[in-house]
């Protein structure tokens, strides 16, 4: 007997989840923005463990406010399977990106209890605690601490880019921060995520399932340009020290660098703070991001270097001195091969078209790969798009996915 999840009821949890924090479009789009750790994502975490409290199981919050729900297996000496992914967006965000893979997880257990099959090992489903990094960088910060990669001294002291709060006062504002200890002292036997793929490749394919391989490298940075504000009227131009004219020099420069690179380079300029922002006044200072990512280290080093030679010949020509910071950087991350055969395995034994892939957005599950035997899933996003109010996925696209984690789980937690 093959079981099915039920997407209805997942499909409900999902629109009702995406109504904390919604955001209307011109064309009755409804999208999210439920940035980390704000009164929203308050409200969302609040849903989601009441969901899980409802389903009995054990909720545990560790020190980083990272929420574990778990169905104890048959075997209570084994470690769970776990799976999970982040109820935090962007501010721009769909109802999907995350949440999908957290309320997915739910189903699945829900699916399990109804139909009264139990696990030799526990099932936990997870939601990280500021997975997109949009407020405090860098992103996967939850996932990062629970795993031993950043010290929960530093990530608690993250200050947020837009308000400048601080990320420990704010845990504690919304009453999440837990008493489980970081790094987890008790990490799962394996995981798996399931997400949407957020670009066009499945779509274009017109594939179910993508069968995620890893995770290409990330590399945030954040430049603080100075120059000198100055009279827009009297100021002559051979005397400006324009940083705004430097910033978007370089965020010329940052596209040829991907144009030039080709193949997976990607580049972006997300974040552009010009100071004092007025209309007769050469801007004095411009703070400003620089997102780049590729699936090899060896020519995302490439893409810095010549990023780093760009910025210092602007800031020289056009006489601003820069300050940088590094947000994140994370090499790119192979999947173990026997769970991705796993998920493979299971979508095709479900009847699903499938295809092997890397993700170009970072994931939880990039950092869960660092302690225990990790993959993903991917269904289509619509017209490829995320981190987009507009964000969609078809509704037989999430029952395939969320059908294929479920097999999954269950294929992981009769494991040795
Ligand atoms: O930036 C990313 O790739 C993810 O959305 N955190
Ligand atoms: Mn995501
Ligand atoms: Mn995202």
């Amino acid at each position: 007997m093959v079981l099915h999840i039920d997407v209805d009821r997942l499909v409900r949890r999902l629109d009702e989840l995406g109504e904390l924090g919604a955001v209307e479009g011109p064309n009755g789009e409804r999208g999210c923005a439920r940035l980390a750790l704000t009164d929203d994502d308050r409200a969302g975490r609040d849903l989601v463990v009441t969901w899980m409290r409802d389903l009995g199981l054990v909720v545990e919050i560790d020190e980083i406010g990272n929420v574990f729900a778990t169905r104890p297996g048959t075997d209570p000496g084994l470690a769970p399977v776990m799976t999970g992914s982040h109820i935090d967006t962007v501010r721009t965000g769909g109802r999907f990106d995350g949440n999908l893979g957290v309320l997915a997880g739910l189903e699945a257990i829900e699916t399990l209890i109804t139909a009264g099959v139990e696990t030799r090992r526990g099932l936990t489903v997870a939601f990280f605690t500021d997975e997109e990094g949009a407020r405090f960088p860098p992103d996967m910060l939850g996932s990062l601490v629970y795993v031993g990669g950043m010290p929960i001294e530093a990530a608690l002291d993250v200050c947020a880019v837009d308000d400048g709060a601080r990320l420990g006062d704010e845990l504690a504002r919304i009453g999440y921060a837990g008493p489980r200890p970081v790094p987890g002292d008790r990490f799962p036997h394996a995981f798996v995520e399931l997400h949407i793929e957020q670009g066009p490749i499945l779509e274009d394919e017109g594939i179910t399932i993508g069968v995620v391989e890893g995770v290409q490298g990330i590399s945030w940075t954040e430049l603080t340009l100075t120059g000198r504000s100055a009279h827009a009227g009297t100021t002559p131009m051979r005397l400006r020290r324009d940083a705004l004219l430097a910033a978007a020099r370089i965020t010329d420069g940052v596209r040829r660098i991907a144009d030039d690179l080709g193949g997976d380079q990607v580049a972006t300029v997300g974040r552009l703070e010009p100071h004092p922002n007025l209309v007769n006044v050469v801007a004095q200072s411009v703070t400003m991001t620089v997102d780049l990512r590729n699936t090899s280290e060896s020519v995302l080093r490439d893409a810095e270097a010549r990023f780093a030679t760009l910025v210092d010949e602007v800031a020289d020509a056009e006489r601003v001195t820069v300050e940088r910071r590094t947000l994140a950087r994370f090499e790119p991350v192979e999947f173990d091969a026997g769970m991705v055969d796993r998920v493979e395995a299971a979508a095709r034994a479900l009847g699903h078209s499938t295809r092997r892939m890397p993700s170009g957005a970072g994931h939880d599950a990039q950092m869960l790969a660092r302690v225990c035997p990790t993959a993903m899933i991917f269904t289509p996003s619509i017209d490829g798009l995320s981190h987009n109010i507009a964000e969609d996925t078809h509704p037989s696209d999430i029952a395939a996915g969320a059908d294929t984690l479920l097999h999954v789980l269950l294929d992981c937690a009769q494991m040795e």
